[in-house]
């Protein structure tokens, strides 16, 4: 990084409240490195977020203006703050369940409005801070606290839902694959109009351990083994692709 990590981070937090394996962590690097690479001043920039683990990534970590707002309403407080100020470059920064489940509306809305924000959404599969429930993002028969015998809804495709309601610029990327998600974090800062990345974040707490990964590194190495680029997936038949995660952009930031 060029600048000190303590232009971008609080003195007074010495530590964050992240389990071991997660990959909210890692994130939480990887979007300061874009900052960092696009030489953006904290000063200029708002970090929104709404309840969850994810939630905290910003909040209250960055060294900048941080909005740390109601479950499912990160977009809503975070629409509000760009009328106010549009100079503003505004990120949200939120879980799977708070973006997607509770506040999926809010997501769709705003992507169908083309609000000038950009959305990281960190997507675990669960809700990891309340107890591993099962979310809308949990992949079918996931075993959750609240899915004993296996979750028998299908999850949402983020990318599709947000694409089909009209972004401009959609990707996905995991946190194993940090060199194509900072690039794409850039990206979404420089495009002027509503950016969605989603990040595939291992949760070995609430996850891994009831899904038979039984080390935080098997989580990572599922997300290896299963991440591939939009390139490879064309030449995979439908069977194949049941266990693969797609990743790219799936818009490239046109209107
Ligand atoms: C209105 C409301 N409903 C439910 C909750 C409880 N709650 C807090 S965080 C959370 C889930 C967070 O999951 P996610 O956004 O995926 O974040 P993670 O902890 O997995 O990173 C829930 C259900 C709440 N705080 N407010
Ligand atoms: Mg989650």
């Amino acid at each position: 990084m060029a600048r000190d990590l303590e232009e971008y981070l609080r003195p007074e937090i010495r530590s964050t409240p992240f389990c071991p394996g997660c990959g909210h962590g890692i994130l939480m690097n990887l979007i300061l490195r874009a900052i960092d690479e696009l030489q953006l001043s904290m000063d200029e920039m708002l970090f929104v977020s709404g309840i969850g683990c994810a939630a905290w990534i910003p909040s209250p970590h960055f060294n900048a203006d941080t909005l740390h707002t109601l479950h499912g309403r990160a977009i809503a407080f975070a629409t509000g703050a760009k009328m106010f100020n549009p100079k503003l470059k505004t990120l949200v920064i939120s879980g799977d369940g708070d973006l997607v489940s509770i506040g999926g509306n809010h997501l769709i809305h705003a992507a169908r409005r083309n609000i000038d924000l950009t959305v990281i959404c960190a997507n675990n599969m669960i809700y990891g801070m309340t107890g591993g429930q099962v979310a809308s993002t949990s992949p079918l028969d996931a075993l959750t606290s609240t899915t004993m015998e296996g979750n028998v809804y299908r999850p949402f495709d983020l990318c599709k839902l947000v694409l089909g309601a009209g972004a401009p610029y959609v990707a996905r990327y995991s946190v194993t694959q940090p060199l194509s998600l900072v690039k794409a974090i850039e990206k979404s800062l420089s495009i002027k109009g509503f950016t969605f990345i989603e990040v595939l974040s291992p949760c070995p707490t609430q996850f891994g351990r009831r899904n038979r990964y039984d080390s935080p590194v098997d989580m990572v190495k599922m997300l290896i083994e299963s991440c591939i680029s939009r390139e490879e997936a064309e030449q995979l038949t439908a069977e194949e692709l049941k266990d693969k995660i797609i990743t790219g952009e799936f818009s490239d930031g046109e209107p």
